[in-house]
């Protein structure tokens, strides 16, 4: 990437705008959250954070997918420069926080991914809402893209180990935990449906 584009990555507007955007997102799955323990008399939402993608990653990704190296580019095809995670018990909740968040007329659904119906080909799982959230700054109004990664907790402790693994691309031994790894996706599937019928059961006494 040229050193222009680099300077716009690190300027000072680029940081307030990515973090208003952050503190936007995150006011929104509180919201959610909110709405969502009230109907349910329960706590939804367990856990949630947030980053900014750094510039190594966003590098990264624009060689990997062949984009042009430059800030513009960038901000057009990376859709998780800015990216938010809310972390859910149960899997029906992950749908119904998508749902709610739907509902917000402020908040643009560009795209929906569902690798829980769908899981990647690595096994990972994870509903995820491309879209985009209308900042200020400056006396004018930007639509910013940020990507919502929805989960359970169990998804989210797969994926975190399969992130470690990533760094080991290539290396045999890796390759075989991977296929390990893609084979425990599917037990994690097993063990959200079980806590979800669970639930049901407890709720039902
Ligand atoms: P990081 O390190 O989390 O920032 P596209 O939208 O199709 O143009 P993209 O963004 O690659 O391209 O889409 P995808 O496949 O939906 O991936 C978006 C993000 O989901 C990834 O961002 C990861 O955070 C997560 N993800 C996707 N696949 C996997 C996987 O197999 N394992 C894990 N652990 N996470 C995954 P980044 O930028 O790749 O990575």
């Amino acid at each position: 990437m040229k050193s222009q584009d680099l300077k716009k990555f690190k300027s000072s507007a680029f940081l307030v705008k990515s973090n208003s955007a952050i503190s936007m997102y995150m006011a929104k799955l509180e919201i959610a959250n909110a709405e969502l323990s009230l109907k349910l008399g329960r706590n939804v939402l367990i856990h949630t954070c947030a980053r900014v993608k750094t510039i190594e990653s966003i590098q990264a990704k624009c060689k990997k997918k062949g984009y042009d190296p430059t800030f513009e580019c960038a901000m057009e095809k990376i859709n998780d420069i800015i990216g938010v995670r809310g972390v859910c018990s149960f899997q029906d909740d992950v749908y119904r926080m998508a749902e709610v968040l739907a509902t917000h007329q402020d908040l643009k659904i560009i795209k929906k991914k569902d690798y829980i119906q769908h899981p990647k080909n690595s096994g990972y799982r994870s509903l995820h809402l491309i879209t985009e959230i209308p900042i200020y700054f400056q006396g004018e109004m930007e639509w910013i893209r940020g990507e919502i990664q929805l989960r359970t907790t169990a998804m989210d402790f797969w994926a975190g180990v399969d992130h470690q693994l990533r760094y080991k691309k290539g290396k045999k031994e890796a390759v075989l935990i991977g296929r390990e790894l893609k084979e425990y996706s599917q037990v994690v599937a097993e063990l959200d449906q079980k806590m979800v019928e669970m639930r049901e059961r407890i709720d039902a006494i």
